[in-house]
């Protein structure tokens, strides 16, 4: 996608702050810190529209992009930074749960793992939530400028297989510094942006019983 106008549209803090316009979505998820404000940039080639920062954690809040007038890039708060409290994280979570289940616009979500290691039962937990609420995603390893060529099919077999992806070769390689995997990716996502919208009714399942899971602990 030729990127002519990206713009900050809102941040979201509670559901009921959700952007609710025509535009589709497609969301950035991963652990906290991993490079999704980058990413974001990267592919919008912007400095610093979405705000990085190397202290991991900061970013508590949905962030909504609206790029062309014609779709939306939504930077979500990373997961597994340990030292956040537990009702930090709760809150966390039912913020994103609820986006992620109920966001009508939304059309898929790159999952970014970073390249170097191996993806976190965090990881794992991610990838079993979208599959069971119906969500697409695409696996993108970042961070791929750290990882020598010849390490990279080993690396990419190991996250399909820890992510149970269909296929060794399923998850792309990105570099937020060198812009390797970006016109792959705004391949992977214009796709998802045409794609149809999800039936009513058919998030919420996993949701619910994640919910339910942690209330019991
Ligand atoms: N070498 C390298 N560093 C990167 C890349 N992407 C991000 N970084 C660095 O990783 C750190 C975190 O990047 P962010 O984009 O802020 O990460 P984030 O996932 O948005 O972080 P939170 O919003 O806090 O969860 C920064 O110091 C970035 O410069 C990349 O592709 N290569
Ligand atoms: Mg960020």
């Amino acid at each position: 996608m030729r990127v002519q106008t990206a713009e900050f549209l809102l941040s979201a803090g509670r559901p009921d702050q959700f952007p609710r316009g025509p535009w589709p979505e497609i969301a950035f998820a991963g652990r906290s810190n991993v490079g999704k404000s980058s990413m974001i940039n990267r592919l919008l080639s912007r400095r610093n529209l979405a705000h990085t920062s190397s202290t991991p954690g900061r970013t508590r809040t949905i962030n909504f992009y609206t790029v062309n007038e014609q779709c939306l890039i939504v930077d979500l708060p990373g997961y597994g930074y340990a030292k956040v409290s537990r009702a930090l994280k709760d809150a966390w979570w039912d913020l994103v749960e609820g986006y992620l289940t109920e966001q009508p616009q939304l059309r898929g979500v790159i999952h970014i793992v970073d390249a170097r290691h191996l993806p976190t039962p965090l990881d794992q937990e991610l990838q079993t939530f979208l599959r069971a609420v119906g969500l697409a995603s695409l696996v993108v390893l970042t961070k791929a400028d750290k990882v020598p060529r010849g390490e990279r099919p080993a690396v990419r077999a190991a996250a399909a297989r820890a992510l149970d992806l269909p296929t060794p070769d399923a998850a792309l390689f990105f570099s937020a510094e060198t812009g390797e995997g970006v016109p792959e990716l705004w391949r992977a996502i214009e796709e998802r942006l045409r794609a149809p919208a999800r039936p009513a009714g058919a998030a919420g399942q996993g949701a619910t019983g994640r919910r339910r899971n942690r209330d019991s602990h």
